[in-house]
């Protein structure tokens, strides 16, 4: 549990312990390759470095705190240029700042907030050039929460609805400038809250009359038009894609496939070769993970990821090799999983992340360039750190 007298904003510092040494030479480092971030239910939560040539090559804690995690968001929270991560937690919710090098040296609250938040989105929601965060919160009342670009977070309620929010997602949807907010919410309407610009929300609606059991939701321009559309993951009931109207509302839904299947998390990318959006949807539990390509049309063809039959609670796309085909990690029961894709909508080979030596229950994943920083090469045989062991700098 996080100390929860910890003052809002103010950051606690805590030891750099790193529970497996990092590799003297570190072949990971360097700009272009994307990292994940895993949201872990009953362990702590892990960082992965990835090789860029589809694997990962180390993982480790990002920090001491061993809340329930549901999920995370990246992004440039305080000053600097090195990632940060936000988590989305069973009780407080947490932030922790990245240095650079795939250490997390500072973590603090968000706020004192101890709502059950099951996802979080960042963007800049106010119109100061801070980082905010806006996280789903499961029968409690949703929170946004703006940065003071320092790490510091100010909370406030987005309504006062009450409902099972499971997911949320900040996009564009009506003409204006201003970041709105998009909340998945099992066996409720799912509500579409119009961003005011300066951190509030003018008022929120329901996107449609569907009250499916809904655990995800991703933003992302799916039909022809240029209005925002949203996907839906469901469990064990088809999953929807609903239009977009481009002034708050959304037009209609539809299926993305009659199939039912226990769909817990979507992701949006462009995934085969044409120009029209893609989604892939991890399935849980043990099932197999379907990759849906879009029509331009709105219209979708699904086949299975791999005959792998996972419990996979998450997936994100990224580059995760060179070649220019989107590739998908999945957060899983038991070890993570990287699917190379192939660029026809295909992905082989897949394969477990071994480099987590430790797996266990992972809810969430989210990738992005995390160690970018070049570090000191070492000698053999002497710790990192032990400053009269320094052989050489990587340039
Ligand atoms: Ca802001
Ligand atoms: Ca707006
Ligand atoms: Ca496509
Ligand atoms: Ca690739």
């Amino acid at each position: 549990m996080l100390v929860a007298a910890t003052a809002q904003g103010q950051l606690r510092t805590e030891p750099r312990v790193f529970r497996t040494p990092k590799p003297g030479v570190h072949q990971t480092l360097g700009a272009g390759q994307l990292d994940a971030v895993f949201s872990s239910q009953n362990a702590r939560n892990r960082l992965c470095l990835g090789t860029g040539s589809g694997g990962f090559s180390w993982c480790d804690d990002v920090s001491d705190d061993h809340e329930l995690t549901f999920n995370a968001a990246l992004g440039f929270v305080n000053g600097d240029s090195n990632l940060d991560v936000v988590f989305a937690n069973d009780h407080i919710n947490l932030v922790c700042l990245g240095d650079g090098t795939g250490e997390f040296p500072s973590c603090a609250d968000v706020g004192t907030d101890t709502q059950q938040s099951i996802d979080v989105a960042l963007g800049f929601i106010d119109s100061d050039a801070n980082l905010d965060a806006i996280f789903a919160n499961y029968n409690q009342q949703n929170r946004v929460c703006l940065g003071d670009g320092q790490g510091g977070f100010s909370c406030s309620s987005v309504t006062t609805d009450t409902n099972a929010s499971a997911s949320v997602q900040l996009g564009l949807l009506n003409g204006d400038a201003f970041l709105d907010a998009v909340f998945a919410n099992f066996e409720q309407e799912d509500r579409v809250c119009l961003g005011d610009g300066t951190g509030g929300f003018s008022g929120c609606s329901d996107l449609s009359l569907d009250t499916s059991p809904t655990f995800e939701g991703a933003l992302g321009l799916v039909d022809g038009d240029a209005h925002l559309d949203a996907v839906f993951a469901n469990l064990n009931v088809p999953n929807r894609v609903c239009f977009g109207d481009g002034a708050g509302g959304f037009r209609g839904c539809a299926n993305v496939s009659p199939a039912n299947r226990a769909s817990q998390g979507v992701a949006l990318g462009l995934v085969d070769g044409d120009a029209f959006l893609d989604a892939v949807f991890s399935n849980a539990p043990n099932q197999k993970n379907r990759v849906c390509l879009g029509n331009g049309a709105g219209g979708f063809s699904c086949a299975d990821v791999s005959e792998d039959n996972l419990s996979s609670f998450e997936v994100a796309l990224g580059f995760l090799n060179e070649d220019d085909h989107l590739d998908a990690v999945f957060a899983n029961g038991g070890h993570n999983h990287v699917c190379l894709g192939d660029g026809t909508g295909g992905f082989s080979p897949c394969a477990n992340i071994v480099a987590d030596d430790n797996p266990t229950t992972s809810l969430g994943v989210v990738l992005g360039e995390i160690a970018t920083l070049h570090e000191p090469i070492f000698a053999d045989g002497f710790e990192s750190g032990n400053t009269s062991a320094w052989s050489s700098t990587v340039p």
